[in-house]
C-alpha cells in the first residue's frame, strides 16, 4: 500500500458516526480500496473508501462527474421500479462534510466513498453456470439502465481503453523498446501476440464501419466486478464504474466470457487448468440474452462468440506489455505475475478459439 492516509481521507466524508478502521479491501488491480467501520449508535456500519490510481486515470475529476451521473441515472431507475432493496442493487456515493460528491486532498489525491453493499460477493473465479447467468444478467440490465442516459456523451476516462488495435501497437512498441531486457525470456508469448494480430481489429472494425452502435457500456465487466447476493445467488450490484463510457457491448460481454467461463483464476500457473467451459458460455449468453436482448442488433448477437476471444487477447497484449515494460500499470504480488497473467489469457484464448463453432451454435440456439 502506498503512503497514502485512508483515515484523514475518511475523515473527511460525512460518516455518521465514529470512524473505527480503515482496512485494506478486494482484488482489484488498479484502485486502493479499504473497507471502512464505522460505529453508529454502537452498531457497525461498513462503507468503501477508494483512492483513484491517478497514473491510470489521469483526469479524476472527469471520471468521477462519470460516476456521479452513473450513480444518480441507475438509483432513479430503481427507485422508480419500487424496489425495495434499491439501495443494494445501485452504488451511492457518501458526500464529503463540505458537500462534494469526491475529495481531492492537499496532495492532489483523489478519494471517493460509497455505501458497502453487504452480504454479497465478488467472485474472481467462477464456481457455477447459475452463477455465470446471474452476473451476465446484471451486466445486461446495468447497460439497459443506462441506455437513455441524459445528457452529453460521457468522459472517455482511458481514450483508446478498448481499441484493440492500439494495444497492439502499444505492446509493438514495448517489445521494441525492450527496456528490462526481458523480450528473451517470453519468446513463446510474443509470437503468440503477434500471430494473432488479426482478431485486434474485428470489434473495433464493426464499429468504425458503423456495423454496430455506440452505447454507453461498463467496459471492465470481469465477475469480479459485480456483486451476487450471497443468500440468492442474484446478481445484486455493477460496481467499479471508473470505465463506464461509450463503447461496445461485445467488449462488455467478451470480458465475462473472459473471467466467467474458466474454472482457473486470471494468474493460474498451470495451463492444463485454464479453458473455456461450454456450459458456462451457454449460462452467459442465456443470462445476457435475458436483460440485453430488448436492445440488442442482430449483428452484435453474431458477434457474441468472438467478443471472448478478442478481448482475453486483448488483455494477454496489456499484461504482456506491463511486463515488458517494468509491471507499471497493473497490481502485481509476485515477480512474472503480469507474465503469468498474459499467459494464461493466450491459453484461454486457444481454448476459445478451438470451440468457436459450438459457441456460434450455441448463441443461435438461444437468441
Ligand atoms: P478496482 O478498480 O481496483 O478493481 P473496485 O471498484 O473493483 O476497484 O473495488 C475493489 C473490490 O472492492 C471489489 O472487487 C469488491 O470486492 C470491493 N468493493 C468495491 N465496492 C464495493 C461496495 N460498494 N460494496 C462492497 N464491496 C465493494
Ligand atoms: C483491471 O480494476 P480491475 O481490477 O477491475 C483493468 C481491466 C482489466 C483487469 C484485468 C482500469 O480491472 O481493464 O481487464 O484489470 N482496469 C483498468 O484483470 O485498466
Ligand atoms: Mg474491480
Amino acid at each position: 500500500m502506498p503512503d497514502h492516509h485512508p483515515v484523514t481521507a475518511a475523515q473527511a466524508f460525512d460518516l455518521p458516526g465514529e470512524l473505527v478502521y480503515a482496512l485494506p479491501y478486494g482484488s482489484g488491480h488498479i484502485n486502493d480500496t479499504y473497507a471502512l467501520e464505522v460505529d453508529v449508535s454502537g452498531k457497525i456500519v461498513r462503507y468503501i473508501l477508494q483512492r483513484i490510481n491517478q497514473n491510470v486515470f489521469k483526469a479524476p475529476d472527469a471520471l468521477m462527474e462519470n460516476v456521479e451521473r452513473v450513480c444518480h441515472h441507475t438509483q432513479q431507475k430503481l427507485a422508480t421500479q419500487g424496489r425495495p432493496d434499491a439501495f443494494r442493487r445501485a452504488l451511492r456515493l457518501i458526500p464529503t462534510r463540505r458537500g462534494r460528491n469526491w475529495l481531492t486532498d492537499a496532495k492532489g489525491q483523489c478519494w471517493r466513498c460509497y455505501n458497502f453493499i453487504e452480504n454479497a460477493t465478488g467472485h474472481d473465479v467462477v464456481s457455477s453456470v447459475r452463477q455465470a447467468h446471474a452476473a451476465a444478467r446484471a451486466f445486461g440490465a446495468f447497460q439497459a439502465m443506462l441506455a437513455d442516459l441524459p445528457g452529453v456523451r460521457l468522459n472517455e476516462t482511458i481514450p483508446n481503453f478498448h481499441h484493440t488495435p492500439t494495444r497492439f501497437a502499444n505492446f509493438k512498441e514495448a517489445l521494441k523498446k525492450d527496456t528490462q531486457g526481458r523480450a528473451k525470456y517470453a519468446e513463446s508469448e510474443i509470437s503468440f501476440a503477434l500471430e494473432h494480430e488479426h482478431l485486434a481489429s474485428l470489434i473495433t472494425g464493426a464499429l468504425e464501419r458503423q456495423e454496430i452502435p455506440e452505447r454507453v457500456t461498463h467496459n471492465d465487466t470481469k465477475l469480479n466486478n459485480v456483486l451476487i447476493d450471497d443468500a440468492s445467488q442474484e446478481g445484486l450490484c455493477v460496481i467499479d464504474l471508473d470505465t463506464v463510457m461509450p463503447g461496445s457491448v461485445l467488449y462488455d460481454f467478451g470480458d465475462l466470457v473472459r473471467t466467467s467461463t474458466s474454472p482457473a483464476a486470471e494468474d493460474e500457473t498451470d495451463l492444463d487448468k485454464v479453458c473455456m467451459q461450454l456450459p458456462m458460455f451457454a449460462a452467459l449468453v442465456e443470462g445476457y440474452l435475458s436483460s440485453a436482448k430488448v436492445f440488442l442488433s442482430p449483428r452484435e448477437v453474431a458477434l457474441l462468440p468472438q467478443a471472448g476471444q478478442v478481448i482475453t487477447y486483448e488483455i494477454g497484449l496489456r499484461f504482456l506489455t506491463d511486463w515488458l515494460e517494468g509491471d507499471v500499470y497493473f497490481k502485481y504480488k509476485r515477480p512474472n505475475h503480469n507474465l503469468d497473467r498474459a499467459r494464461t489469457q493466450f491459453k484461454l484464448v486457444d481454448s476459445i478459439t478451438a470451440q468457436l463453432p459450438a459457441m456460434r451454435q450455441t448463441v443461435t440456439q438461444l437468441s
